[in-house]
């Protein structure tokens, strides 16, 4: 059965259809709305699926926010532009016709993530560095979602007490430091009003203020995964988010990870997967492989 897949984030919106085999065609992306109003997203939505929906029979999205019942309900809802709740699955029933469930998006990624490994370990979690920082846990060979869909949201653990407010209302949270919107917002002076993106190539080209935000999230991240290792004795670790699979910042994060004690050290590895975690997890989740 094809399922029509759609990965929301936010900075980009992606869909594709998906078949048994798990291949991924005629991908598509569209940025998220820079208005981000309900109606802009519906509209964003509709566009970016128009030409895919004639041929799936169900669709199946990943998306930022916390899901519940159906509906993105966001945590941090500064990453949507003031956008705090979307009708998810009522709005894609409306827009194709066709049946939809949806899912957190770091948790689909994780998902997706850990059927690529499966077999050799049930413990792992995912990480996306991203717009946010989003996680997804693997236990035991189960996916954690969580009664109210907030587990694996580890971007809203803490960082820095002394760090920058997060859009979630906590003080110093790892995704205010370490996502690509908190590299963003503590670059100044020849940086300032630079995305990630663009601070990732200053950097490559020798830039220091960029090299030195890029470690610093790189530092964050690393205790972050020293306190996942803690928390659920993981096997590994995925790194995924186009922050995330920047060239070189794994290996940056490895080498922070390499100075905490050995107990929590953990295998990190980049995403299986790339950018297409989110839709393949989805796409997963619809067909009941859980
Ligand atoms: P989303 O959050 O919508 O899922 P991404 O995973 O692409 O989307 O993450 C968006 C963030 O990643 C933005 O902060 C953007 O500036 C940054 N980014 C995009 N491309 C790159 C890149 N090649 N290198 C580093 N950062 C990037
Ligand atoms: C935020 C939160 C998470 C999400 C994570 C990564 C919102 C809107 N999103 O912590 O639910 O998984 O960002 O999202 O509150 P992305 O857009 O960076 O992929
Ligand atoms: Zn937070």
């Amino acid at each position: 059965m094809t399922t029509l897949t759609i990965d929301i984030g936010g900075t980009k919106l992606a869909a594709a259809l998906v078949d048994a085999d798990l291949q991924i065609r005629e991908r598509r992306e569209l940025p998220t709305p820079a208005s981000k109003t309900a109606d802009a997203l519906r509209e964003a939505l509709k566009a970016l699926v128009e030409p895919l929906s004639s041929r799936a029979k169900r669709v199946a999205v990943a998306s930022t926010g916390i899901i519940r019942e159906g509906s993105l309900v966001a945590i941090n809802p500064q990453n949507l532009g003031g956008l705090m709740h979307f009708p998810l699955v009522q709005t894609l029933e409306e827009i194709t016709g066709l049946p939809a469930l949806a899912v957190n998006d770091a948790q689909a990624a994780g998902w997706a993530e850990y059927h690529a490994i499966a077999g050799e370990i049930r413990d792992m979690v995912f990480i996306t560095v991203s717009t946010g920082v989003g996680g997804g846990v693997v236990s035991n060979g189960k996916l954690l979602t969580g009664t109210g869909g907030l587990a694996g949201h580890l971007g809203h653990t803490l960082a820095d007490p002394r760090g920058p407010v997060c859009g979630c209302g906590r003080v110093g949270c790892v995704e205010a430091i370490a996502s690509g919107r908190g590299i963003a917002a503590a670059a100044q002076d020849e940086l300032a009003g630079c995305d990630a993106r663009t601070i990732f190539a200053r950097a490559a080209e020798g830039n220091v203020q960029a090299r030195g935000l890029i470690q610093h999230s790189a530092q964050v991240l690393a205790r972050l995964i020293a306190d996942v290792k803690a928390i659920t004795d993981c096997q590994r670790v995925v790194i995924g988010g186009s922050v995330g699979l920047a060239e070189g910042y794994l290996g940056q994060v490895q080498h922070y990870l390499a100075q905490e004690p050995s107990v929590y050290h953990v295998e990190l590895s980049a995403a299986h997967y790339r950018h297409d975690a989110g839709l393949l997890g989805a796409a997963l989740l619809a067909h009941g492989e859980r």
